[in-house]
């Protein structure tokens, strides 16, 4: 729960006064990491001159429930919930209907050796997707997310060993990049920001997060893995994940920047 109780106080954190707490070189470098790791992930961003633009469109990727393999009706109301794909005995997709209205709320996917490699979910039960999650030999690498509900991907998470190393942001929706994140200890943010609109962190625009607030996280942060949406448990009673608030608060409490651009 460390991210999203940061992200409560994300607006907070962004109206604090600037401290220089990286020098410019570390910017620089902070850029072109951003370059490279970004790449591979569902949101691969494209760099130019030390401008990243992400594609901020909400893709979901296709998961066949009118042909699904298995069709399970958990709640015995005579409609299917739960809907299976299979190739041979590996399972390659799954749907879920968490709430029982007919429409698909969760979808997870498989590699071919049956790893976990894509995850979508839609939070608010609108039959949007808000998040969808990538891993790799089924460990989280990153995190896509749709935080102000405008139906567009703001927020890109990227994990390192399945813990979060980095959030970029795109505050006003235009599809660059205005926020960088570094999660250089687990719950406290080094929160770089353009401030000048140029698309790169500008050097006193940066917040130390933990320092500035008094932010005190509480132990190391979970594996990333932890603090996803349990689909584990969600596929075998989707009331399971019905009933866990924990992951409930998180979209109904949107990253406040998304509603107050920073700029
Ligand atoms: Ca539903
Ligand atoms: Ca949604
Ligand atoms: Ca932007
Ligand atoms: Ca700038």
């Amino acid at each position: 729960m460390n991210k999203t109780e940061v992200s409560r106080s994300w607006a907070g954190a962004a109206r604090l006064s600037p401290v220089v707490t990286l020098a410019s070189l570390s910017l620089v470098a902070l850029v072109a990491a951003t370059a490279c790791s970004g790449a591979a992930g569902a949101g691969a961003g494209k760099n130019a001159g030390g401008v990243t633009r992400r594609d901020t469109a909400i893709k979901h990727e296709e998961c066949d429930t009118a042909g699904a393999t298995e069709k399970i009706d958990a709640n015995n109301d005579g409609r299917p919930d739960i809907f299976i794909e299979r190739k041979g005995s590996v399972e390659t997709c799954r749907a879920i209907d968490l709430n029982f209205d007919g429409v698909i709320d969760a979808f997870s996917y498989n590699d071919s050796a049956g790893r976990l490699r894509r995850r979508e979910y839609d939070y608010d039960k609108d039959g949007q997707i808000d998040e969808i999650a990538t891993y790799q030999a089924g460990v989280l690498t990153e995190k896509d997310q749709a935080t102000s509900m405008a139906r567009k991907l703001d927020t890109w998470d990227f994990y390192k060993a399945g813990a979060l190393a980095r959030t970029e942001r795109d505050s006003n929706g235009d599809g660059v990049i205005d926020q960088w994140w570094e999660y250089t200890q687990p719950g406290c943010p080094m929160i770089h920001s353009d401030v000048n609109n140029d698309g790169k962190p500008d050097p006193g625009a940066t917040v130390d997060y933990c320092k500035e607030t008094g932010y005190v996280p509480p132990e190391r942060q979970a594996p990333a893995a932890a603090q996803s949406p349990d689909f584990n448990k969600a596929t075998s009673t989707p009331t399971e994940v019905d009933s866990k608030p924990a992951d409930e608060a998180k979209p109904t409490d949107p990253k406040p920047a998304a509603k107050e651009p920073t700029k």
